[in-house]
């Protein structure tokens, strides 16, 4: 079963229920190829200097380039995507609130092989979340056309109502074929993979992921975003990196304060958090 693809017009909630059974999905062309040149260059200094992966499942000869909210003008951009965020929130919309997650770019080097074929939620150390309760809804995007042939993602659609652990073969999966400035979302419990890069030219996909807020995230966000770096960004996007409350709770600093304190005191909601939307949440609604 080939991986569904759908035009950029497409409305975010024909998107998650596309996710909801497939749980992978591309949208074609969601931004101009001239985007994801802007990108390239704009993260060029960070993607020389890089070095190649240390093990099999990053890849020997992949380069993985992140902190693009720090790095990155358009990269910033990519993130607060409305059709990927809005498809994003409703796709998690069992959590009080989402966070990034992750973002970098994934440059597959000619000749790499497959990576295996994996869960992105195994990264909360293999914990065994509940069939049909997802923790992540991933994006790659397209920033050279991606074809089986240079390494195009492989997804298993629908997996992610199968069974945890399990060991699939390349063959089992479908390449995601997109063309540049398209992008492929994906959730966290669906088993997919890198393709291998059988051709002579790098393969170059911005991976950006989100995740719900009571998890850790992937690329720590304080530590990657400078604070004088922070205290520049829209205050949406500040949040979506982690300077808000997760739920109830979390994440507050000192007094119970709105963590967006610590950058843009401005900012910060009164008040602790929305104890109506966690009691409403303990009753099952
Ligand atoms: O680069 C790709 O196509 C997928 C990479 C991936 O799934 C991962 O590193 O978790
Ligand atoms: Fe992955």
């Amino acid at each position: 079963m080939a991986v569904e693809h759908v035009p950029a017009s497409t409305d975010p909630a024909r998107i998650a229920e596309i996710l909801k059974r497939d749980a992978a999905v591309v949208v074609d062309r969601l931004v101009a190829p001239e985007i994801m040149d802007r990108v390239r260059d704009e993260m060029r200094p960070f993607t020389d200097a890089n070095r190649l992966g240390p093990d099999d499942f990053t890849g020997r000869n992949t380069k993985r380039t992140g902190a693009l909210v720090a790095r990155s003008e358009t990269g910033r951009k990519l993130v607060m995507d409305p059709t990927v965020l809005a498809t994003a929130r409703t796709v998690l919309a069992h959590a009080t609130s989402i966070q990034l997650h992750l973002t970098q770019i994934i440059a597959i080097g000619p000749g790499e092989p497959a990576q295996a074929i994996h869960r992105d939620q195994w990264a909360f150390d293999f914990f065994p979340f509940p069939k049909g309760y997802e923790v992540q809804c991933n994006t790659i995007w397209a920033m050279t056309d991606f074809t089986e042939h240079n390494g195009a993602t492989r997804v298993v659609p629908g997996s992610h109502l199968h069974d945890d652990k399990l060991q699939y073969k390349l063959e089992d999966s479908v390449p995601a074929e997109m063309e540049k400035g398209s992008v492929l979302i994906y959730t966290g419990a669906v088993y997919h993979g890198g393709g291998a890069n059988q051709s002579d030219a790098i393969r170059e996909g911005l991976n950006i992921t989100y995740n719900v807020s009571w998890l850790r995230q992937e690329e720590n966000q304080y530590l990657s975003v400078p604070a004088g770096v922070a205290r520049e960004l829209p205050e949406d996007l500040l949040r979506l990196i982690g300077y808000a409350r997760g739920a109830y709770a979390l994440g507050y600093i000192d007094d119970l304060r709105d963590p967006i304190e610590a950058v843009r005191p401005d900012l910060s909601k009164a008040g602790f958090g929305d104890l109506e939307s966690a009691q409403s949440r303990q009753r099952g609604r």
